[in-house]
């Protein structure tokens, strides 16, 4: 028996675990899985997803050798048989329809596989495609946008002090179930039941009584997707009653009368009646905001997949400016991330800013931002004729078919591509297109190091997990898969050495740090630099330099005692730098080095909203998500333990709703828009407010060719069929995925 230590890559809190195997090396089993009482930010909190790395390690759907399609049909293939295909079909479309022809699908995981966030950009670079998309435009890409713009970097979100602050105002997320987003904290339940103990306050608006409005101050059900108005009038109150305080902030903010200026029409009285909250209400909330000394106000995942989504992200942060709670303990803070923030390096104070649309998708023309396109346009890409069209598709991680708008459209879309090339570890609803499937290693069979979302988190913390197994035999190594494609991408052939890539991108981030005068390693020669990382390759070898160049690092010998990659795996329950700590000006990299107020872009789509304040209500039922604490997107299903059970993939109807549309507990309501319709079994419950109906995304597992047989026995349906490609946030060009007009009825029976 032996005990690894090691956190756990499924969501964004990371908690420890504490793992148990038993058996000789080689053939070791995993007995138990727990939570790390030792974590230095998790305190052996853990979900019931934590231990079912475990079933998922054993899942004998999971796959260990590359998948080949032959005669129609996928087939276990060597990896030389699969690296031989990928460039005798991919290389022709490169260089028949040009590199812009083949494009690249990054889904959610992606973001927490070290060796997809490092190698798969190389990946990308290599492709040299300008088709680049991902699970970002379904999700958060508006809070990147509006903190771009803000302070200058997509990932220098404020992330709300929970365990400081007296006054916690949330929208449009649900940390009960989802472990918390943006906002990266083991145990969210915890820390914000804390909160109240202390005597603090949190107030929830959503359109559902969660478990955490439920476990909330004050719940507030606010009609799907007008959050943006509520935030206005908020802001409008805190002016028009003199209650805005900058605090320690006056002389870091440019645009503060701009703000003052365009929300000005949207007074609590105007915006009542749409978002289903009193005027009276609105402005109490306007005056505790203000009064609380320490108060914070965080939006999630309801707030950004929404048609006004970048204002309504936009706008929690301007709050948060004008109660002078930003940068302050128990507001809203800057992380200063161990690893791999832009915003350590370079310049402090000052930067290009962040700039967006600077292309347009060609069907559509929607907006790039952060160098991708908004995965709504996806399928139009490829099924749309004409020069420039999307000819092959390559995914990581990612399952778009089930978590993208209008699935049935991609779906066929998929099938047109001339290839396919998907890493993942199942035959999924996205992947049993794919001509080549490459498989990922087990999670407990790579290292780990959460470098996004540890950049989001409410403490300064770093934590490194080495493999607690070794891979199985035949498997290979994410990074060498990763780099192997990317040499084949670059017409190297598939029997180029991995290691070349992988010496090319040490070669790179060194050469950029000895070049920037901010960096420890300024000046100093590459090659001694090289020497001192010493044997290491792959993902260590980055993280251990990422480290030593970062705010807490060792400076390669300048600052004794500073972080190194040996001093993490010395401390295998992480590393606590202390709570966050103010940090402006010094995070922002903006051009004007102050906190932009009022970017030009989001000013500019004021007037969408304000044209949208006499838009018709026509009181028809909208579609809301819903997360469940035993799923995770899509692809937690396969996992018998966390399906068992009741049903989940029920809609939400108020009882006044099911007695008026003639549903009931357990019939079959079918749900219809423009793209499609879907039948559902009805769960009758007043968790919903009047008027909303509430799905979960990622179900829909009964497709022929997936092979996943739990998932499959458990299928539920795909929401995403009826949700449009067409309903976008225009500003960010991300998916609307709540507040979507749905027609409800009876399902026709026999
Ligand atoms: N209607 C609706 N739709 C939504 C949402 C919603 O709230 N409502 N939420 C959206 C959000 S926030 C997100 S992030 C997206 C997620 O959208 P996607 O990222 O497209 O989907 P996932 O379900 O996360 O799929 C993850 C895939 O990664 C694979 N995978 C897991 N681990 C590994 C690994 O280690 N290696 C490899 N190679 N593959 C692995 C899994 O098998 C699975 O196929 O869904 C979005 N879709
Ligand atoms: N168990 C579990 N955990 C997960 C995931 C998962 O699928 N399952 N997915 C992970 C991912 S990828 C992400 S991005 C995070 C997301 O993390 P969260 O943002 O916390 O996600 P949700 O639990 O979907 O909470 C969103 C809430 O917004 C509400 N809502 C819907 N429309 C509106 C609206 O218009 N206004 C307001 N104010 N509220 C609205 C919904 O009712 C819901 O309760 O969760 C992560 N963690
Ligand atoms: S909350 Fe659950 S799924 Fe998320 S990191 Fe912790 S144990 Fe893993
Ligand atoms: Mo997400």
């Amino acid at each position: 028996m032996r005990t690894a230590i090691r956190s756990c890559p499924l969501c964004e809190a990371g908690c420890g675990l504490e793992i148990t195997l038993k058996g000789s090396p080689g053939a070791e089993e995993v007995v138990r899985i727990r939570g790390d009482r030792e974590d230095v930010f998790s305190h052996g909190f853990i979900c019931p997803k934590g231990s079912t790395l475990k079933q998922l390690h054993e899942d004998p759907d999971r796959l260990h050798t590359p998948l080949v399609r032959r005669d129609g049909k996928l087939q276990p293939a060597t990896w030389d048989e699969a690296f031989g295909e990928i460039e005798a079909r991919l290389l022709p479309i490169m260089e028949q329809h040009g590199r812009d022809a083949v494009a690249v699908y990054l889904g959610n995981p992606t973001v927490h596989l070290l060796a997809g966030l490092v190698y798969g950009r190389v990946l990308i670079k290599a492709l040299g495609s300008n088709s680049i998309f991902s699970a970002s435009t379904v999700d958060q890409r508006p809070k990147e946008i509006s903190a771009g713009l803000m302070f200058g970097g997509s990932l220098t979100i404020p992330v709300p002090d929970i365990d400081r602050t007296d006054y916690l105002l949330m929208l449009g997320a649900n940390p009960w179930a989802s472990n918390g987003s943006l906002a990266t904290a083991p145990d969210w339940p915890g820390r914000m039941t804390a909160i109240m103990e202390r005597g603090g306050k949190v107030v929830v608006l959503d359109p559902r009584r969660t478990r955490t409005a439920e476990e909330a101050s004050e719940h507030h059900p606010i009609r799907p997707a007008t959050d943006a108005f509520f935030l206005m009038a908020l802001v409008n109150t805190l002016f028009a009653e003199g209650l805005v305080d900058l605090r320690d902030l006056t002389d870091s903010v440019i645009g503060l009368d701009d703000v003052e200026r365009v929300v000005a029409d949207f007074t609590p009285e105007r915006v009542a009646p749409i978002c289903a909250i009193d005027a009276e209400t609105i402005r109490r909330l306007a005056h505790e905001l203000a009064g609380a000394e320490r108060a914070v106000v965080y939006g999630r995942i309801g707030t950004t997949t929404q048609e006004f989504g970048t204002l309504a992200s936009w706008l929690i942060d301007v709050l948060n400016v004008i109660t002078g709670n930003l940068d302050r303990p128990g507001g809203a803070m800057f992380t200063r991330a161990a690893l791999g923030a832009s915003n350590t390096r370079g310049a402090p104070g000052v930067g290009r800013g962040l700039r967006i649309g600077r292309r347009q998708s060609r069907v559509r023309g929607l907006p790039e931002s952060l160098g991708e396109l908004p995965v709504v346009c996806l399928a139009e890409e490829i099924d749309t004729p004409g020069d420039g069209q999307i000819r092959a598709l390559i995914t990581h991680a990612g399952n778009p078919v089930l978590s993208t708008p209008n699935g049935s459209r991609l779906d066929a879309a998929l099938e047109k591509l001339d290839f396919m090339l998907s890493f993942d570890i199942y035959v999924n609803e996205t992947t049993r297109h794919a001509d080549v499937i490459l498989p990922g290693a087990s999670p407990l069979a790579k290292g780990h190091y959460d470098l996004a979302l540890l950049q989001l988190a409410v403490r300064n913390v770093a934590n490194y997990s080495s493999p607690v197994l070794p891979l199985a035999d035949g498997e290979l190594e994410d990074w060498q898969v990763l780099a192997k494609v990317a040499l084949i991408l670059q017409g190297m052939g598939r029997d180029a050495d991995p290691a070349i890539v992988d010496d090319l991108t040490i070669g790179t981030l060194l050469q950029s740090a000895v070049s920037d005068e901010h960096s420890p390693v300024h000046g100093r020669d590459v090659n001694e630099l090289l020497a001192e990382l010493g044997p290491r390759t792959g993902p260590e070898r980055i993280i251990d330099f990422m480290a030593r160049t970062g705010p807490y690092g060792d400076g390669f010998g300048a600052r004794e005692g500073g972080l190194t990659l040996d001093l993490m795996l010395e401390n295998p329950h992480g590393i606590d730098f202390g709570p966050l700590e103010p940090r402006i000006p010094e995070v922002l990299r903006t051009p004007s080095g102050k906190i932009e107020l009022a970017p030009e872009p989001l000013v500019a789509d004021v007037g969408r909203l304000r044209n949208a304040l006499d838009r018709e209500r026509n009181g028809g039922m909208v579609l809301v998500g819903r997360r469940d604490l035993r799923s995770n997107n899509s692809w937690m299903h396969n996992v018998n333990v966390l399906v068992k059970g009741k049903p989940r993939c029920t809609l939400h109807v108020h009882p006044t709703d099911a007695t008026r549309l003639g549903l009931c507990a357990g019939s079959l309501a079918r749900v219809s828009a423009r793209t499609g319709q879907i039948d559902v079994p009805v769960d009758v419950t007043d968790e919903v407010m009047p008027g909303v109906v509430s799905l979960p995304h990622g179900w829909g597992h009964d497709l022929p060719g997936v092979a996943m047989s739990v998932a499959a026995a458990n299928a539920g349906v795909n929401s995403n069929l009826v949700a449009d490609e067409e309903c976008y946030d225009a500003l960010s060009g991300n998916a609307v995925l709540n507040g979507l007009s749905v027609t409800v009825a009876p399902a026709a029976t026999g």
